[in-house]
Formats: structure tokens, C-alpha cells, sequence
């Protein structure tokens, strides 16, 4: 049996099967990842994407910082629809096989498609507050407004966004623990598996199904039951 035969065995046996993705899932969606050869690491910027995407620059370097976010960030976010690894999983969640999607990928395509249950580790770009006095924005706001988003308080608009230096949200850290603890099927995908803490959540994995789909090699391989390196989209629409 070939791969994915075994994978599409798997899952249509399975109605406990969750599901841990990153950057990778959006790609074919046309928003680049950080880490592929045409990823945001490979482009040309004085820093590299996680130095600009972290607190020290958001408070340090507020301009630089909502000039990326921006253009490189949220623009390629709200033009992009989700794809069809984004569409399979909301219709497996649907018929009552998928439990949950647990992302890192801060983009909100998994909603769009559908998906109900969505942990969203290193927060969402939909999501935008006031520094200071905690008032809320939608995303239209923060990418009209003329260089840092300001708040009619005078505070500025961040993004309910995880940044590099910035610790997780205990709560869905938790939540996603529970689901992968008790998960028959974990298919991991689109994430290279090197960003902590989130990466770490694969060893709270009971189960004898662990799948990896992921264009590029990735330090877990050895420990999966089953790896594809394709495209997720390509892998997802023959299931
Ligand atoms: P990453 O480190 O950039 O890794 C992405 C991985 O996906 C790489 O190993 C690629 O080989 C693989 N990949 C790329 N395209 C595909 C595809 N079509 N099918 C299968 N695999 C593919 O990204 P991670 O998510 O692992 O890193 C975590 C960071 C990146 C998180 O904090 C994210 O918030 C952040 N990020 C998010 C987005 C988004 O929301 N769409 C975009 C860019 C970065």
C-alpha cells in the first residue's frame, strides 16, 4: 500500500483524529512560510523575519515593526482564501472525525473554511487591542491606518498575535495538550517543528498513528508512522 492509501485507511477508520499544522498549510493558499527557499527567510530585509515579528522590535522599533507586520503579514493574509487542505480538514471536523485543528499559523484560513474547533497557539491577526487602555480593533483598522495604528487613547493597536519573546496563552496551550493526549490520529503538517514551545506538543502523542506531511525533512521524521513529503493540499485532496 502506498502512503497515502494507508493514510486514507487511517482516517476513514478514525473519528479521534487532530490535527497540528504551521506556516506550511497556507502556502498553496499564497502566503509565505519562513523557512521554505522562497519563504520570508530567503527574502531580502535588514533583519531576519523573527528578529522584526518579536517584542523587543515592537516596542523598540514600533515603525519597522508594523512595516513588516503589514506588508508582509496581514496583506497577504486577508487577500488569500483558504485551500484545500484548509477545506478537507473543516469537512472531516464536520462529519465527525476531527476533534480539533491546532495551529501556529496566525492567518485565520481554518475559520474561513469552516473549522470550528481551532486552537490558534500563537494567536490571530483578526484580533487587534490597545496597549493601554485594552480597546478592541478588527484588522481593517490596523492595515488602513497610516504607519503604527494608534488608539484614540494615544496607546498603540497591537496584534493578539504571539510574538517571538512573548509567552503562550496557558489556556489553549492546555486545551491542545488534552486533544493530542487523547487523539487516535495526529497528522502534523506545513511546520517545520522548530519553534518552541508549540513543536513540543508532538510528544504528548499516546497514540501508534503519528503522520507528518511536510514538503521538507524535519527533525521528528524518525518518529512518525508515517511521513509524506508533499504538498499538503495535493496529499489532502486525494483523501
Ligand atoms: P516554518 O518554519 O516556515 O516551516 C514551514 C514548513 O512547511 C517548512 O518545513 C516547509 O517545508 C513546509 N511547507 C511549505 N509549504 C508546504 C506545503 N504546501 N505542504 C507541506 N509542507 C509545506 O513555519 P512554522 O509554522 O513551522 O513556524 C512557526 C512560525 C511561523 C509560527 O509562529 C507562525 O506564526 C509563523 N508564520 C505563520 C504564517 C501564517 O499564519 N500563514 C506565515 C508565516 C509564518
Amino acid at each position: 500500500m502506498s502512503e497515502i492509501e494507508t493514510l486514507k485507511q487511517w482516517i476513514d477508520e478514525s473519528n479521534n483524529i487532530v490535527f497540528f499544522g504551521g506556516a506550511g498549510v497556507s502556502t498553496e493558499s499564497g502566503i509565505p512560510d519562513f523557512r521554505s527557499v522562497d519563504g520570508l527567510y530567503s527574502q531580502k530585509y535588514k533583519y531576519p523575519p523573527e528578529t522584526i515579528v518579536s517584542h523587543t522590535f515592537l516596542t523598540k522599533r514600533t515603525d519597522e515593526f508594523f512595516e513588516f507586520y503589514k506588508e508582509k503579514m496581514v496583506a497577504p493574509a486577508l487577500k488569500a482564501k483558504p485551500n484545500k487542505a484548509h477545506y478537507k480538514l473543516a469537512e472531516w471536523e464536520k462529519q465527525g472525525k476531527l476533534k480539533a485543528v491546532i495551529t501556529q499559523n496566525i492567518d485565520g484560513l481554518h475559520q474561513a473554511a469552516g473549522s470550528k474547533e481551532v486552537l490558534e497557539l500563537h494567536g490571530t491577526i483578526m484580533k487587534n487591542y490597545c496597549d493601554r487602555c485594552g480597546k478592541k480593533y478588527d484588522v481593517d483598522h490596523v492595515l488602513a491606518s497610516d504607519g503604527v495604528p494608534k488608539c484614540e487613547c494615544g496607546g498603540t493597536i497591537r496584534p493578539d498575535v504571539v510574538l517571538y519573546e512573548e509567552g503562550l496563552d496557558m489556556n489553549v496551550m492546555e486545551k491542545a495538550v488534552r486533544y493530542i493526549e487523547r487523539a487516535d490520529i495526529l497528522i502534523i503538517g506545513g511546520t517545520s517543528l522548530v519553534v518552541y514551545p508549540a513543536a513540543g506538543l508532538i510528544q504528548y502523542y499516546r497514540g501508534k498513528k503519528l503522520v507528518l506531511v511536510n514538503l521538507s525533512e524535519t527533525s521528528q521524521d524518525q518518529y512518525a508512522d508515517l511521513v509524506i513529503h508533499e504538498k499538503i493540499g495535493e496529499v489532502f485532496s486525494k483523501l
